[in-house]
């Protein structure tokens, strides 16, 4: 608590009766704690880590230097996050104390500093890497409440003994009773949703656990390795295997679905004649294979970057509905989400003996990321993620196309969608600063399931002239490809395209993304100096 002497107060002496600095410290404290209570609830159902306090102690982690982080950890050790968390602690504390104070003897100064930094906070949260524009919210709507509690206790808070009233108040001061009886209202409405909070995550915190403590069994069938030509070594360049930190991450879901391996199971049903249920521990023993698989977004926009490459370990779909044995007549599955989300994916594709179509449990080494479809997803090569890729899928419907439609079918998008031969140019960014003389261009280019055979770059009006093509693991992955370009002075225009294994060129007929796929030549404009 701060020790501020007011001016025209009574200092406090001894046995005497707090003054009113004293309690608005205190209706300081207990407004921005129950404010920040409130966040911690909002936050339990957007991220966990949307909490402001755990958004603000990130950024923290990632602004100190490296010399302080090691010096901290000599000092600390381990406990050098529960250290970072009790600074935070303590300086929220002393700044909540001071905000009462402030709004007692400076109002609304005190409400204006508490709003400030609760908007701080929901910025700070916002621009989080993983984070989405709802991870404002928590701290939005906690400081919104805060700064409600802090008025209203401020009001409540009683004369200090013998004092003059502030401007502004009563002649007869807001009396002792009252500003307790509401401050420790207020407080126990705080704890009430802390536990709440508590209660609302436990779910996905369980979640977050089990996963943290699976093994996944090691492939039947191994992937074949990386080959060390498939990187080209090019800086700025998308790394062939995108790490899932980085996978770009598209769905439905507000809330990340929380599903539980043990309450998991898959259904296998529709027009089969052995519909059959396998459950997470079924799903494990099988015999898993292991495969690297660009994934893609059919909102992907040209240029975009809708499109990461993982290596995916799973049981073959295809072995799925052979063992459920599919009738004459159908032509779809519909998969479905523990959310509702369903997509409706060709039978005679997920048969096919050739692709590797997975019910996937890991992604690059590790079980599936929760925002990536934990326990299990599809992963079909060669088809856009709404037809195919259903995330926390928990139902496979054998069925026609005839019969039934998936989510986005309805919503202006093709029943059905093979990825379209697509290119980007990743190197160089907009805005790099490049000198007349070598400039490197490079980027990936993806045909999944026919495979890239070439990769063409057009400055101006120029020829088109073959780039260089970094080697794949197959056709079911994206390529990294780079040109050196002689560059010259002034303003350029720099296009890219692709051939697939089947001699089809990329077409230049520019399409938006609805409603199968965008198409077109990615072209950058470049400034020589
Ligand atoms: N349950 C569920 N699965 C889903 C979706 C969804 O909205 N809900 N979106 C699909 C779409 S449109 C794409 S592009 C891929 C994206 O997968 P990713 O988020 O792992 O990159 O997931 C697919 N699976
Ligand atoms: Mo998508």
């Amino acid at each position: 608590m701060t020790t501020t002497t007011e001016p025209g107060s009574t200092p406090r002496t001894g046995a005497g009766r707090p003054h009113a600095g004293r309690w608005a410290a205190l209706a300081g404290v207990v407004a921005t704690g129950a404010g920040l209570a409130v966040a911690e609830l909002v936050a339990a159902f957007v991220d966990p880590a949307s909490s402001p306090v755990l958004a603000a102690g990130a950024a923290v982690v990632d602004a100190v230097p490296g010399w302080l982080k090691d010096l901290a950890i000599s000092w600390f050790g381990t406990a050098d996050k529960a250290v970072l968390l009790g600074t935070i602690g303590v300086v929220a504390l002393a700044g909540a104390a001071l905000v009462g104070v402030l709004q007692r003897r400076r109002p609304p100064w005190g409400a204006a500093l508490l709003a400030a930094v609760g908007v701080l906070a929901a910025v700070v949260a916002g621009l989080r890497p993983e984070a989405t524009v709802l991870w404002a919210l928590p701290a939005l709507v906690g400081v919104g409440v805060a700064v409600a509690l802090l008025r209203a206790l401020v009001a409540r808070v009683p004369a200090s003994p013998g004092a003059p009233p502030l401007p502004g108040a009563p002649a007869s001061g807001p009396d002792r009773r009252g500003f307790l009886l509401w401050t420790g209202l207020t407080a126990a409405g705080g704890l009430v949703a802390l536990a709440a909070s508590r209660a609302v995550s436990a779910g996905s915190r369980a979640v977050q656990a089990v996963r943290e403590s699976i093994r996944l069994p090691a492939p039947a069938r191994a992937a074949p390795p990386v080959p060390a030509g498939a990187e080209l070594g090019v800086d700025g360049l998308a790394p062939y295997v995108t790490p899932n930190e980085s996978f770009y991450r598209i769905d439905t879901a507000l809330i990340v679905p929380q599903v539980a391996p043990q309450d998991w199971s898959l259904t296998v049903t529709g027009l089969v004649d052995e519909p059959f249920t396998i459950t997470w521990d079924d799903l494990l023993a099988l015999p898993l294979e292991e495969h690297h698989v660009t994934l893609a977004c059919v909102s992907n926009e040209v240029g975009g970057d809708l499109v990461g490459n993982a290596l995916w370990l799973g049981y073959p779909v295809r072995d799925l509905l052979a063992r459920a044995r599919p009738q004459a007549g159908a032509d779809m599955v519909l998969s479905r989400s523990t959310d509702g989300f369903t997509a409706g994916t060709p039978l005679e594709i997920l048969q096919e003996a050739d692709r590797q179509c997975l019910l996937a449990v890991g992604m690059n080494g590790e079980p599936l990321p929760p925002e990536h479809g934990f326990p299990a997803r599809l992963v079909v090569p060669g088809l856009y993620g709404y037809v195919s890729a259903t995330k926390w899928v928990t139902e496979l419907k054998v069925t026609r196309f005839a019969d039934d439609e998936a989510y986005w079918t309805p919503r202006g998008w093709s029943a059905r969608g093979p990825v379209k031969l697509s290119s980007r140019i990743d190197v160089p960014r907009p805005g790099d600063d490049l000198p007349a003389g070598t400039v490197t261009l490079a980027g990936v280019a993806w045909a999944q399931h026919t495979g890239v055979a070439g990769v063409e770059v057009q400055v101006d009006d120029g020829d088109w002239t073959a780039a260089e093509l970094a080697d794949t693991v197959g056709p079911d992955t994206w390529r990294q490809w780079r040109l050196d370009w002689d560059a010259t002075p002034g303003d350029h225009l720099v296009a890219v395209r692709a051939t697939d294994a089947d001699g089809n060129v990329q077409v230049s007929e520019q399409a938006p993304p609805a409603p199968d796929g965008s198409t077109g030549w990615h072209t950058i404009e470049l400034t020589i100096q």
